[in-house]
């Protein structure tokens, strides 16, 4: 604990460039952070919002992550995290035995016009590929080949309100569920990664559609972010002004457990 403790204050100190990937290793890290009221807590989400107005300033709005040569793929997308939301998901099981035929993903919240939108129809739309590196906060990477829609255009179709800051995504999977309560996979991210050229639903990875151990059929890459931030198995985007009473209210599964919300590397 004190050696996270430490490792942030040297960060922060060194301008929070990349605050988030340094913190590695197990989520057996993390558990202290369950408890509310430690004062280790408070000090990680106070960095927290520092980390993000520092990186923000640093790093811009349009500014690309690095994309990458064919070459370069060495292997597989590693799964990690889920890599099946049917052992706890019906109405999942349902959607992949039709192959995903009649999946819808929505498009709700702090918008003029609520959307769906099939898998058939976004695979219509514009498409963008981009060969990026995924970081892992666990310590791996992996350099893949992402094929999807601009997430851009898809929100102007549904016209977010002056009021949205935020969208968050909601998946079919969840977390835990042994000795603690199941709780849904959620992500959320700002306007400008939200519009960022590389920001894309992806439905295909390395020339093939997407499987679903990297979240069929459709996932967030948000290619300026650590791995966790790429949502898998998208059924909603809600746009918010707030996250705050979404779940932990921390803004993902991740953060409510103690990881940094921007997370960005
Ligand atoms: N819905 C959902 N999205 C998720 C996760 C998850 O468990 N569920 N794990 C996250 C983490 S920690 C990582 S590293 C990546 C893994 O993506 P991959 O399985 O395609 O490698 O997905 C992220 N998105
Ligand atoms: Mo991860």
């Amino acid at each position: 604990m004190g050696k996270l403790m430490l490792d942030r204050r040297r960060l922060l100190g060194l301008g929070a460039a990349s605050a988030s990937s340094l913190i590695l290793g197990g989520c057996s890290e993390f558990d202290f952070l369950g408890k509310r009221d430690d004062p280790v807590r408070d000090f990680l989400e106070r960095a927290n919002e520092l980390t993000y107005a520092a990186q923000r300033a640093l790093i811009g709005d349009r500014v690309l992550a690095r994309e990458y040569a064919e070459s370069e793929i060495r292997q597989g997308q590693r799964p990690n995290g889920s890599t099946d939301p049917s052992r706890t998901n019906p109405e999942y099981t349902f959607l992949r035995n039709g192959n995903f035929a009649l999946y819808k993903l929505r498009i709700a919240g702090l918008v003029e016009q609520e959307k769906e939108f099939t898998l058939a129809e976004l695979r219509n739309m514009a498409s963008r590929t981009q060969i990026t590196r995924h970081d892992c906060v666990e310590g791996w990477s992996c350099i893949a080949k992402w094929t999807g829609t601009p997430l851009g255009p898809v929100l102007d179709q549904a016209k977010l309100k002056p009021a949205a800051r935020f969208l968050v995504f909601h998946c079919y999977d969840s977390m835990g569920g042994g000795l603690t309560a199941a709780e849904p996979y959620y992500e959320s991210c700002d306007l400008i990664d939200a519009y960022h050229p590389q920001t894309i639903l992806a439905y295909g990875l390395n020339d093939e559609a997407l499987p679903v151990a990297n979240g069929a059929p459709i996932r967030v890459r948000i290619e300026r972010a650590l791995g966790y931030k790429q949502a898998k198995y998208l059924h909603t985007i809600e746009a918010v002004d707030s996250f705050a009473t979404i779940a932990g209210g921390k803004g993902g599964y991740w953060e409510d457990h103690g990881y940094d919300w921007y997370g960005g590397i």
